[in-house]
C-alpha cells in the first residue's frame, strides 16, 4: 500500500517547541552552510598560494550557530576563539569581513591584519580580542562577567575554547573565580577530539570536560554539538541561569574536528582516513539539512537558491579582499601603545 504524505514524514518538528519558525532555522542554517562554504573556500586559496593559512571550523558550526542564537545579539559580550566562524557569522561579521581577516587586508575590522586569521575581535560587536596563548580568552571573559556585576548590568559573558585548552592553568583560574564569584560566564567547551596531534583519551582522565563543573561550584553540561537545536537549548539554560544570577555553567559540545588542525598539518600521521570518514555522516552541516529537507522546509529549489547566494557572496568577498590594501608600514605601532588624542 502506497504511504501518505504525512506517514512518510516522521521526522518530528524539534525547533517550534523551542520557539523558532521554519525561517528562523532555515536562517541558521544559512549561516552554518556560509561558514562551511567560506571554510572550503579558504583552503583552495591557501593551496593556491593566495592565503598563508588556514585553521579550520568544519565539524564545529552546529554548536557555534545554534549557540549564537541562545545569546543576547544586542547586549551580550562574547570572546569566540580561533575555530569560531560560524559563532562570528551568527553575532555580526560579514562573509567580506571574515575574507578581509584571511588576506590579513588593513580593512580587516579584527586587527587591521596584524594578527593570525581567526583572532576574532570587534568592538562595535561587543567582541574581545583574541590572543593566540590558548584559554587567556577565558580570565578575559570572566573579567567582563565580574564588571557587569559590579555596574549592574544584566549581560551574560560567553567564552569558547578547546578541550585541550581545558588543561591549562588559565581555564581552571576562570573557572573558580567565576564559580566562587557566581558570574554570569558561560564557558563552552568545543569539544573536538583533538588538541593538533593529541587524541581525546591523551587529554583528559574523566569521561567528559563539563565533569570539572562541580568542582568549581557550577552547572555543567554536555550536548551533541552537531545539531544546532541542543546547543541553543544548552545556551539557552545557562543563559537564563545566569540572569536569575545562578552564576556561571561550563558547557561542552561533542564534536568532531572534520579538517587537519591547520593548514600547516597533516593529520594523517595521527589518524586514519577511516576514523575521520566515519565521523563525516554525523557532520551537524548535513544533518541539519536532512532535518530541514525531511521536513520540507528546505526544498530543491530553496537549497539551490541558497548555494547560489552563498557563493556569489563568498565570490565577492574573495575579490574585494584580494584586492584591498594591506596595512601601511609606517602605521605598525598602531594599536601596540595606547593613543591619547
Ligand atoms: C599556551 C599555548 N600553548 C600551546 C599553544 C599551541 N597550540 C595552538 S592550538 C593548540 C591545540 C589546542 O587544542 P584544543 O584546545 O583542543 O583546540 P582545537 O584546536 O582542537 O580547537 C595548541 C597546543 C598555544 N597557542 N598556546
Ligand atoms: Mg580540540
Amino acid at each position: 500500500m502506497m504511504k501518505t504524505g504525512e506517514e512518510e514524514n516522521k521526522v518530528e518538528n524539534r525547533h517550534h517547541a523551542l520557539g523558532f519558525s521554519d525561517q528562523d532555522v532555515l536562517n541558521m542554517y544559512r549561516i552554518m552552510l556560509t561558514a562551511r562554504r567560506i571554510d572550503e573556500r579558504l583552503w583552495l586559496l591557501n593551496r593556491a598560494g593566495k592565503i598563508p593559512f588556514v585553521v579550520s571550523c568544519q565539524g564545529q558550526e552546529a554548536a557555534q550557530v545554534g549557540a549564537a542564537f541562545a545569546l543576547n545579539r544586542e547586549k551580550d559580550y562574547v570572546a569566540p576563539y580561533y575555530r569560531d566562524y560560524g559563532f562570528v557569522l551568527a553575532w555580526g561579521m560579514t562573509v567580506r569581513e571574515m575574507m578581509l581577516n584571511n588576506f590579513a587586508k588593513a580593512e580587516d575590522p579584527n586587527s587591521a591584519g596584524r594578527q593570525m586569521p581567526g583572532h576574532f575581535g570587534d568592538r562595535k560587536l561587543r567582541m574581545l580580542t583574541h590572543s593566540s596563548p590558548v584559554t587567556t580568552q577565558n580570565p578575559h571573559a570572566v573579567g567582563i562577567a565580574l564588571a557587569a556585576k559590579i555596574k549592574g548590568d544584566d549581560i551574560v559573558s560567553f567564552v569558547t575554547f578547546g578541550e585541550g585548552s581545558s588543561n591549562q592553568g588559565d581555564f581552571h583560574e576562570a573557572c573558580n573565580f567565576a564559580g566562587v564569584h557566581k558570574l554570569p560566564v558561560i564557558f563552552m567547551c568545543e569539544n573536538n577530539h583533538y588538541a593538533i596531534s593529541v587524541g581525546l583519551k591523551h587529554q583528559l582522565a574523566c569521561a567528559h570536560v563539563s565533569d570539572r563543573a562541580a568542582g568549581y561550584g557550577m552547572f555543567g553540561r554536555t550536548f551533541d554539538g552537531n545539531d544546532p537545536l541542543a546547543a541553543y537549548a544548552a545556551v539557552k539554560e545557562a543563559a537564563d541561569r545566569a540572569h536569575r544570577g545562578e552564576g556561571p555553567s561550563l558547557l561542552e559540545a561533542n564534536c568532531y574536528r572534520l579538517q587537519p588542525h591547520t593548514s600547516d598539518d597533516n593529520d594523517m600521521t595521527y589518524r586514519t582516513k577511516e576514523e575521520v570518514d566515519a565521523h563525516k555522516k554525523y557532520d551537524g552541516v548535513l544533518t541539519f539539512a536532512q532535518y530541514l529537507r525531511d521536513l520540507e522546509i528546505l526544498t530543491p529549489d530553496v537549497e539551490q537558491q541558497l548555494e547560489e547566494q552563498i557563493r556569489s557572496e563568498i565570490d565577492e568577498a574573495t575579490d574585494y579582499a584580494e584586492q584591498a590594501p594591506f596595512a601601511d608600514p609606517d602605521s605598525v605601532l598602531r594599536y601596540v601603545y595606547e593613543e591619547k588624542d
